[in-house]
């Protein structure tokens, strides 16, 4: 099976916004699949150079160390979220910390129509980091349907958050992309996925892929010998937290400072995952 591809373009690029066609393709793409792909959204030099900082930050983290790093009690910015797989809340700074990449003007004006509007938030931003030899993860939703209790409703709704993942190499099938089940967000909760029901694409530096948060989706086993890094980054409405996902976890590494100096309309949006690696400080502190 394959995923809608939408090619953004050097003048949608300079305009910061998709043209009307492209658009419609797109908001088509997520709705009906669950998931689209955004190709040449960032100029491949910047995610070079997103990768470069990656590798002096975490190159040496070999996977004893990586393992060892992952298991250090809360607030802990690395997660082991499968065999060789981690998650890590890079800080924000350098590369990371550029409005250009989580405040990407296409995609801002893409999903801000989606979300609802300005009050839109950015709930988490982390690297999915699989290492050589890792297994295939267990398939899931980010997050369930809402009110699953109610079997019609959930699937029903429309996007209440989306995972944009942003490869920070180009991730063939043998180094592993996140394998997704196009239609799943629409399926009912018990619903299992079947292997032929798959899309597992190629992704290209300059890719962001738009994923509905239910959609669901598995990251693919790394049979080559380079660590891949994807960049994952949840926006979501301003009223849906993912406490499931964030109990005790880190969404994003930043100081008040470091947000403080964002511009505006960025501090808005990194609030509320702010408040919440707040918290998980706050709550792994607490004298017992
Ligand atoms: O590693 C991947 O490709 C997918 C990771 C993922 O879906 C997750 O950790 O929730």
């Amino acid at each position: 099976m394959d995923l809608p591809i939408i090619m953004v373009s050097d003048a949608e690029r300079a305009q910061g916004r998709l043209a009307q066609e492209s658009a419609f393709a797109a908001i088509k793409g997520l709705h009906e699949e669950g998931a689209v792909i955004l190709r040449g959204i960032y100029p491949t030099e910047g995610i070079d150079a997103l990768y470069q900082t990656f590798q002096a930050r975490y190159g040496n983290l070999d996977p004893a160390r990586m393992l060892a790093a992952s298991q250090q009690p809360p607030p802990n910015f690395i997660q082991k979220v499968g065999e060789g797989r981690y998650e890590i809340a890079p800080r924000m700074t350098g590369p990371f910390g550029h409005p250009g990449l989580f405040a990407n003007a296409v995609l801002m004006n893409f999903l801000w129509p989606l979300l609802g509007g300005d009050i839109m938030r950015l709930a988490s931003m982390t690297v999915v980091a699989s290492y050589p030899g890792s297994a295939m993860q267990h398939i899931h939703r980010d997050h369930g349907q809402l009110f699953h209790e109610f079997a019609q409703i959930g699937p029903a709704l429309p996007l209440y958050a989306v995972n944009v993942t942003v490869p920070l190499i180009d991730v063939d099938q043998n180094i592993g992309p996140t394998a997704i089940w196009p239609g799943s967000h629409r399926w009912p909760q018990e619903q299992e996925s079947t292997p032929e029901g798959m899309a597992s694409v190629a992704f290209q530096r300059g890719d962001a892929i738009v994923m509905d948060y239910r959609t669901m989706h598995t990251g693919m086993p790394n049979s080559s010998n380079t660590v891949r890094p994807i960049l994952y980054m949840v926006y979501s409405r301003e009223w849906f937290f993912d406490d499931n996902n964030h109990r005790g976890r880190t969404p994003m590494a930043i100081t008040l400072a470091e947000l403080q100096a964002m511009p505006k309309e960025s501090q808005l949006l990194l609030m509320r995952a702010w408040q919440q690696a707040l918290r998980a400080h706050q709550l792994a502190t607490l004298p017992a």
